[in-house]
């Protein structure tokens, strides 16, 4: 599917064709079996993302795990971005029980306020996977505080996937605060990420995705935050000239459910989701940093875009203006703000904000100057990063 054929600002009520006709709008996953009931129970599952993105990848597998877990009771279906309206429409969807599960990522906040705790910048570890492992481990998923913020809107958590590096990319090179004066960034419509961006000395600016290249081609915007994989399959990076990787924060989305239908679920059901979910944590952790690398490749095959990789001290002038902003979340998010933010912390473990990285390799300085650090793409992997010259 070509993204610039999707349609948005479908009515939420209406999980109806984009195409022509009764066209239906759901992929399908390939699932076969049928269920010795001859009874098929189907779950739709909303993307943020486009087919062949990273959520689309772990909708394809959970689809397949699910209808073998369940002899083909259960068919899942993927409804991928644009096919049920803009960001928000999806949330209201799963909320009012329209469709059963999906994603929510930075456009949640306004929808679960505490979510916005995975926009925090400069608090989760250098190492990927370490940080897809702690965000799941059940201390943080089913802490009480994460839960409820998600009950209170009629939504059940179900599993955190991290889906690689948020990288900058602009028309100018940005190596320090300075550089992002006067510059008109997209952030994801959170406060966080405005309260953010602001404090870098950037001007934040919110666009719905599907808008996204329309506003970087027309000059309306001159930055934008993705993983790499967006850069490319969006066709972003073909209207920017500098990607830019800091390493502050990666792209995480929760992947959720109606509360009630969840609730009403057989527990074997619910064990189901759940053995899933755990087992797809490796396996999206690998999907993620394959699909990082390669797109990598082809966003440097296909363009002139210049690759600029901070040095420790270049990020850690970002990474002081945005300490303050914990404290604009605790504050944001009201009661539930701290012992979240404690927990996150706690599970990343003691010091790591401090900048002392000895036991947990949180993010901080921990890789040399002029090296590309482990875990952010390359262009040439194993390699130093194209232009850690002029970076240094
Ligand atoms: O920037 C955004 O709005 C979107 N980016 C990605 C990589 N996934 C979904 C999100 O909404």
């Amino acid at each position: 599917m070509n993204w610039r054929n999707v349609c948005l600002g479908i009515t939420a009520m209406a999980l109806v064709a984009c195409g022509s006709d009764e066209e239906e709008t759901a992929v399908a996953t390939g699932v076969e079996e049928q269920p010795a009931t001859g009874q098929v129970d189907i779950w739709r599952f909303g993307l943020e993302e486009i087919e062949g993105s990273v959520q689309y990848e772990y909708g394809e597998r959970f689809a397949e795990l699910v209808s073998e877990k369940t002899d083909g009771e259960v068919e899942v279906r993927l409804f991928p971005y644009g096919q049920l309206g803009g960001l928000t429409d999806i949330y209201d969807q799963v909320q009012s029980g329209a469709i059963e599960l999906a994603f929510g990522s930075g456009f949640l906040g306004g929808t679960v306020p505490e979510s916005q705790l995975f926009s925090l910048n400069f608090v989760l570890t250098e190492d990927e996977l370490k940080n897809a492992e702690l965000l799941n481990d059940p201390d943080f998923l089913k802490n009480p505080a994460f839960v409820e913020a998600f009950n209170e809107r009629s939504l059940q958590p179900l599993a955190i996937v991290p889906e690689g590096w948020q990288v900058w990319t602009a028309n100018k090179a940005i190596r320090t605060p300075a550089d992002f004066e006067g510059t008109s960034i997209r952030v994801m419509d959170n406060s966080l990420l405005r309260e953010t961006y602001s404090a870098y000395g950037a001007n934040p600016t919110t666009m719905e995705y599907g808008e996204l290249f329309s506003g970087l081609q027309l000059g309306q915007l001159d930055g934008n935050i993705q993983p790499v994989f967006a850069h490319q399959e969006m066709d972003f990076y073909q209207v920017q000239d500098y990607m830019i990787f800091a390493n502050q924060a990666q792209f995480i989305a929760t992947f959720m459910a109606n509360q009630e239908w969840y609730n009403n679920l057989s527990d074997e059901h619910k064990n189901v989701i759940e053995e899933t979910a755990t087992e797809l944590v490796p396996y999206i952790h690998d999907v993620q940093t394959r699909l990082n690398t390669e797109r990598l490749d082809i966003i440097t095959e296909n363009s002139d875009i210049e690759l600029i990789y901070l040095t420790p001290e270049e990020r850690q002038a970002f990474r002081e203006l945005s300490l303050p902003v914990r404290d604009t979340f605790v504050e944001m998010v009201g009661e539930r703000g701290q012992p979240l933010l404690d927990a996150l912390l706690e599970q990343v473990g003691e010091g790591a904000q401090e900048g002392d990285t000895t036991d947990t390799g949180a993010a901080s300085d921990e890789y040399p100057e002029g090296e590309n650090p482990e875990g952010m793409p390359s262009a040439e992997p194993g390699t130093e990063p194209a232009d850690m010259d002029e970076a240094a």
